[in-house]
């Protein structure tokens, strides 16, 4: 446990919370890794989880953040939380390769149509407490704290889409993960892979014809200058997971665990709002600030995407093996629970 040798060790009274009562803190500074710059979704999570552990552990404990670009690209980030050198990170679509099962998150159409309905089946216990979910992380050396929608997924790009003809051959940028490029690929387009940070320019050049994020991505990250239609489907939610190096997991104290337990729990509530909040406010700024032409897809629209994206469970399913049939099944089960 490297990071415990770099530690002060002075100790301090963490004062009373519900279930940290009058605790004993070692003197430590967590670094957690970001896939997203300042102002985002994420950064706002990281800046809360921060301040709801310095509150708990009365300042012996810190979390120092690491925003997009601080620790290289996106796979550096899980790299460096696998390694130890960061303790937390977050890890969503780029983390395919690294956690074939987190692209159970990338599946178009599965989830409920309800964001809060969502983002409380996916921090249940049933879920973050299932084994098939924590040992697909923990066989990475990575342990799974939380599940962070952020959003609805919108497209965009440089034609107007409302059915899969319309999408035939476009270049569309997806993360990077198998399951998302077999996704577009049944949509009909013909999707490329970019790291986060050059997909300004990539749009720019006519090297990718079409993005899908966030609102809050579309507009900070600046994409929606050099795109012509956001086209709003639904399809699914941008989903990360807040996760922590194994090894340090394991090593925590019980009351260091709990800590970071309680703040997840505080977080959920939290984040929803505030996802919900930014991707409002900032469709309001794309609007002010660009002509870019905005399209809601009916119901009818969404089917002809859901009914071509249905097969692709099974490709889930065929790269992840009975593990992954169980949690694909568990999360069907959840949200079937929801719906009734
Ligand atoms: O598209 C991406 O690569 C990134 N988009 C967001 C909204 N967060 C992180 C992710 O890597």
């Amino acid at each position: 446990m490297v990071w415990r040798n770099s530690l002060c060790t002075a100790i301090a009274l963490g004062l009373a919370t519900a279930g940290t009562q009058a605790m004993a803190f070692e003197s430590q500074s967590w670094r957690f890794g970001l896939e997203e710059i300042e102002g985002s979704v994420q950064y706002e999570y990281g800046a809360k989880f921060a301040e709801l552990v310095e509150e708990k552990t009365d300042g012996a404990i810190t979390v120092e953040l690491f925003p997009y670009g601080q620790l290289g690209g996106l796979t550096d980030i899980y790299d460096a939380a696998q390694s130890g050198a960061i303790q937390l990170a977050f890890g969503s679509g780029f983390l395919g390769g690294t956690v074939p099962e987190s692209q159970i998150f990338s599946l178009n159409f599965v989830l409920t149509d309800d964001e809060w309905t969502n983002t409380q089946i996916l921090n249940s216990d049933e879920w973050l407490e299932n084994e098939d979910f924590q040992e697909a992380f923990r066989d990475r050396d990575l342990h799974p704290i939380a599940v962070v929608p952020e959003g609805w997924q919108v497209w965009s790009a440089n034609r107007e889409i409302r059915t899969p003809d319309d999408m035939s051959g476009l270049a569309i940028r997806t993360m990077d993960n198998r399951l998302l490029r077999e996704t577009y690929q049944a949509y009909g387009a013909d999707p490329i892979t970019i790291e986060y940070g050059e997909l300004y320019s990539a749009l720019q050049l006519g090297q990718a014809e079409g993005n899908i994020q966030p609102v809050f991505a579309h507009e900070e990250m600046a994409f929606y200058e050099v795109q012509d239609y956001l086209i709003f489907s639904n399809h699914a939610q941008f989903i990360a997971t807040f996760m922590g190096n194994k090894d340090w997991w394991d090593g925590l104290t019980d009351e260091e665990r709990e800590v970071i337990i309680e703040a997840r729990e505080e977080l959920v509530e939290y984040i929803h709002d505030k996802q919900q909040q930014l991707n409002t406010e900032r469709l309001e700024t794309i609007k002010e600030n660009s002509d870019i032409e905005i399209i809601e897809l009916d119901q009818e629209q969404r089917d002809a995407f859901a009914e071509l994206a249905h097969p692709v469970r099974d490709t889930f399913v065929g790269m992840t093996g009975e593990r992954g049939e169980r949690m694909l099944d568990k999360l069907l089960e959840l949200v079937e629970a929801e719906q009734e």
